[in-house]
């Protein structure tokens, strides 16, 4: 039954860095999935005879979502709907699907590497039928409509059985449900070589793969476990649970701290990697050693070669502002196209799409290439494996004679979290008027070459965008601050720092990065605007 429900607008639908995230709690109120995904369909000139891929990472929420999802599509003349199996589907997998089916883009239901379950985050990641998550101009256009909605449309039923795969309806609309494990799995076959992959684990190469109770698991048991030959339980947490099992899925030095103890005991295996809530961010761990993902992007880069669908050559690479330099010293060597853009991941499509760049990456544990339009945090991780198989080093002496050829830029990460939201704002403006009074100014022995605004110009839309500000030191270091755009509660200040060394390459980042971190906090005026004497969480 076709029916046209009545609604009042919420004020707070706006989209930030990848999508919309919000604790679960608000997610839960009437009608406001609803509002969301009715404004997408109205922003978009409708939906009529238009086709979607549909997932989410499993997390609490999701599969309430994907049946409102399914009435709101047929309620607005939806054709086709793609659906991963019991509503389960990584990011990366999902911008694929996009491609493989033709369709007009994808709803992935999730808050990626925020934590999940009643009292944690839920969110919708909105992708075009380019594969990427959707431009500014785009998400604008679904705000404003957020804010002015008055109905939605759906048709009314029963709810869909999403363990059955194969073609279903509901009312006049086509559903075929998916599995994507082995599509995912046959496309790593066509960039990655296989079968050294699985001549390394022949000759007994030890992996620990953490999933941290989220999506990744089930691709990872296949791929790693079943495929190439990994020891069996080399996968961790491997079973996608609704609230991850109260882990914070994210890939990182605090979170995923139980890895972390595996890789630093006595007995560790060769290689360590995590991946996110979504699958779409990475940790890479070598024995008692921890791999920077600026670090990682540059090594990346520098060993395309070593992946058969890379070998023949690379456009170009490209990294968000605040991640390292490193890269760009590769990309100089290397005589490839580099560009800087601000942060997250729907500012790489465009480059991409016009082939500039091949490989790209974020210091937020993020890479990824051309082959699809998302970060993919296996990906990165069969890459490492591949370097690992062609050239018999460990991780550590390939970073360590990464650093000897390019230098090391010793990089950190400060953030901020819940602060208020009045102040951060404040923060960031005042900031911005002293930073336009920095220049040739002298920390110690350090003068300011540049400071102010970053803004990037797109080169093929012509579009302009701020994010953050930048603060260039003569001798190469940086500071960047921004706000956070995904977080669900107050906001998240944003402080990155980075050094470049040539000589003392094996030194504590912490150290190494302290005077420029010292130089960021009194700046800005950290501890005395926010009452923070420390970050609540350093990368
Ligand atoms: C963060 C990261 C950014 C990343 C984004 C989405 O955004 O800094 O690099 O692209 O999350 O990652 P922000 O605005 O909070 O700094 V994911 O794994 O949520 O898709
Ligand atoms: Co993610």
């Amino acid at each position: 039954m076709l029916k046209t429900v009545k609604t009042t607008a919420y004020t707070d639908q706006k989209m930030g860095t990848a999508g919309l995230r919000k604790k679960s709690k608000v997610w839960m109120q009437p009608n406001y999935v609803e509002n969301f995904v009715q404004s997408i369909f109205n922003s978009i000139g409708g939906v009529e005879g238009k086709s979607f891929i549909i997932g989410g990472d499993g997390r609490f929420y999701n599969t309430v979502m994907i049946q409102k999802i399914i009435k709101l599509a047929a309620g607005n003349g939806v054709k086709k709907l793609i659906i991963g199996q019991n509503g389960l589907m990584s990011t990366p997998i999902s911008s694929r699907l996009i491609k493989d089916y033709q369709t007009d883009g994808s709803l992935v239901l999730t808050a990626s590497h925020n934590p999940g379950g009643e009292n944690g985050d839920a969110g919708i990641k909105y992708a075009t039928a380019s594969g990427g998550q959707a431009p500014k101009q785009i998400t604008d256009a679904i705000y404003k409509n957020t804010k002015e909605i008055t109905e939605y449309n759906l048709v009314e039923g029963n709810d869909v059985d999403l363990s059955k795969l194969g073609p279903t309806t509901y009312g006049n609309m086509e559903i075929e449900l998916i599995d994507t494990i082995d599509g995912y799995i046959a496309m790593c076959e066509e960039i990655f070589d296989f079968d050294a992959l699985k001549a390394l684990f022949k000759k007994g190469f030890k992996l620990k793969f953490d999933s941290m109770n989220a999506i990744t698991g089930p691709y990872a048991v296949k791929l790693f476990e079943e495929i190439l030959g990994a020891e069996k339980g080399s996968v961790m947490n491997s079973t996608p649970l609704p609230d991850f099992g109260g882990l914070h899925p994210d890939p990182n030095l605090k979170y995923a701290a139980e890895l972390i103890k595996i890789m630093n005991s006595k007995n560790a295996p060769d290689f360590g990697a995590a991946t996110d809530g979504d699958g779409d961010r990475y940790m890479i761990l070598g024995r008692n050693f921890f791999v920077t993902p600026s670090d990682s992007l540059a090594i990346i880069t520098d060993n395309y070669k070593f992946i058969p669908a890379y070998e023949k050559g690379i456009f170009g690479v490209a990294k968000s502002a605040a991640t390292s330099t490193a890269v760009a010293r590769v990309a100089q060597a290397h005589k490839i196209g580099y560009y800087e853009t601000p942060t997250g991941w729907k500012f790489f499509v465009n480059l991409m799409d016009s082939d500039r760049i091949t490989f790209c990456g974020e210091e937020s544990f993020g890479a990824g290439s051309s082959h699809i339009r998302e970060k993919d945090g296996i990906w990165a991780v069969l890459f490492w494996l591949n370097i690992i198989a062609k050239t018999g080093k460990s991780v550590e002496e390939i970073v360590t004679e990464h650093w000897q050829k390019y230098g090391r830029s010793y990089y950190m990460r400060f953030d901020f979290e819940e602060i208020d939201s009045e102040i951060a704002n404040k923060l960031m403006a005042d900031l911005q008027t002293k930073l336009s009074t920095l220049q040739g100014q002298k920390f110690g022995t350090n003068e300011v070459e540049t400071a102010g605004a970053f803004v990037y110009n797109d080169p093929v839309d012509g579009s302009s965008t701020q994010d953050g500000f930048l603060i260039r030191f003569k001798d190469g270091s940086r500071i960047v601050y921004r706000l956070s755009g995904t977080g669900s509660v107050g906001a998240t200040l944003r402080v990155y720092v980075e050094k470049l060394e040539t000589k003392n390459i094996k030194e504590d980042a912490r150290l190494m990065v302290d005077e420029l971190y010292q130089i960021a906090s009194q700046v800005a005026e950290i501890e005395k605007r926010t009452g923070k004497k420390e970050a609540d969480v350093t990368t």
